[in-house]
């Protein structure tokens, strides 16, 4: 299992990438590069390049929304979850996606962005959220592999960003990250039980790894040679390991837990290589994720549709909210004049 300790070390061949030529102020850009090649932390009150600043928006708002619209596809289970221990469960743990996302929001804030501009790019369907959350939960089996592949390859990427060079984003991250061990734990138990059940039980959990395994390997994004943003986030000390080798590390921690489990990973092509010492893999479908990160996946247009729904109706619970605190603060002026 991943824990808080499962650590993953930078990619290797250090920093690669010369840093782009800057057209701001060439003191404080050289205080920044040199904070960034020491390896120390930026903080909102720090200069910073207009690059760097919309690179972070750019992830930790897409990041946030994953966890918002994450919700969904668990969520649809708590009606239906199989006895009141697994109800509680679910409930704490869509609740913890929630608090992510809430942090990450805050995280973007200090950037200058608005909660209300993010929120703005995601119901308008500009921003980007996690592609995994595009697909149905069809039965109860999924809620368990949702836990135990989804949050674990979650888990993997977001280690190392525990170590981000944005101080608010690492930070959030080390809270996140003991949060989704619970979640990656609570999905493997939930599976193991299923696994000692009925064949209908077992047929149920086999069949929920077939339809996920592939869509996880894809979350960890395109490959390394595919990716444009990698370079510069790895410079940058945002990105500490690349997208290929956090998904062979996946698939290497995978294999073992899917042979206690008594699970098949869906993939012929998946046998040890003794010379690399790692899982070799089948190829993934990168047209398949492509379409879903452009909005055509199975429950893209779905889960947009859900979310709106859920700002508009929450808008008196906001306005609620203000209108108190602008009568706490009028009451307090009263009180002080
Ligand atoms: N889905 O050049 P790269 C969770 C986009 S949280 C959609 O490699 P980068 C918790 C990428 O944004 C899951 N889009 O980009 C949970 C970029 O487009 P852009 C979310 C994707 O940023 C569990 C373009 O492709 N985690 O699961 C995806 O260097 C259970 C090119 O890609 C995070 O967000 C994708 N899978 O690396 C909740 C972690 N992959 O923005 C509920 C933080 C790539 O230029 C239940 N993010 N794209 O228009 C990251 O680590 C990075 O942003 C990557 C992408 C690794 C996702």
């Amino acid at each position: 299992m991943y824990t808080q300790s499962f650590n993953v070390p930078d990619s290797p061949g250090g920093k690669p990438v010369p840093l782009a030529p800057s057209l701001e102020d060439p003191v404080l850009q050289a205080a920044f590069d040199a904070r960034i090649d020491a390896d120390g932390r930026i903080e909102p009150q720090d200069w910073m390049p207009e690059a760097y600043r919309k690179t972070l928006i750019r992830q930790i708002s897409q990041h946030a929304h994953s966890e918002i619209v994450g919700m969904l596809p668990e969520g649809n289970w708590i009606s239906r979850a199989p006895s009141l221990k697994r109800k509680a469960i679910l409930i704490a743990k869509v609740q913890d996606e929630g608090g992510h996302g809430l942090y990450l929001y805050s995280a973007a804030e200090t950037l200058g962005t608005s909660r209300d501009q993010m929120l703005e790019g995601l119901h308008s369907g500009r921003a980007k959220y996690s592609s995994i959350f595009n697909y149905p939960t069809l039965t109860w089996a999924d809620v368990g592999v949702i836990g135990w592949l989804v949050d674990g390859a979650a888990i993997m990427n977001q280690i190392p960003l525990c170590r981000c060079s944005y101080g608010p984003y690492a930070r959030a991250m080390v809270r996140v990250c003991k949060e989704e061990s619970f979640h990656q734990r609570q999905g493997y138990e939930a599976l193991l039980e299923m696994m000692t059940g009925t064949e209908e039980q077992k047929a149920m959990v086999q069949d929920a790894v077939n339809r996920w395994w592939w869509k996880c390997l894809a979350m960890f994004g395109p490959p390394d040679a595919d990716s444009p943003n990698s370079a510069q986030g790895m410079r940058w000390g945002i990105k500490r390991v690349s997208n290929d080798e956090l998904r062979q590390k996946f698939v290497d921690a995978t294999v073992p837990q899917a042979k206690v489990l008594g699970v098949t990973l869906p993939d012929r092509d998946l046998k040890w290589n003794e010379e690399r010492q790692h899982h070799d893999y089948g190829a993934i479908d990168w047209d398949e994720f492509w379409a879903t990160v452009n909005g055509n996946g199975p429950c893209n247009k779905e889960r947009l549709a859900t979310r709106v729904k859920a700002h508009n109706e929450g808008q008196w619970v906001r306005d609620a909210a203000l209108a108190h605190a602008r009568k706490q603060q009028e009451r307090k002026m009263k009180e002080a004049a």
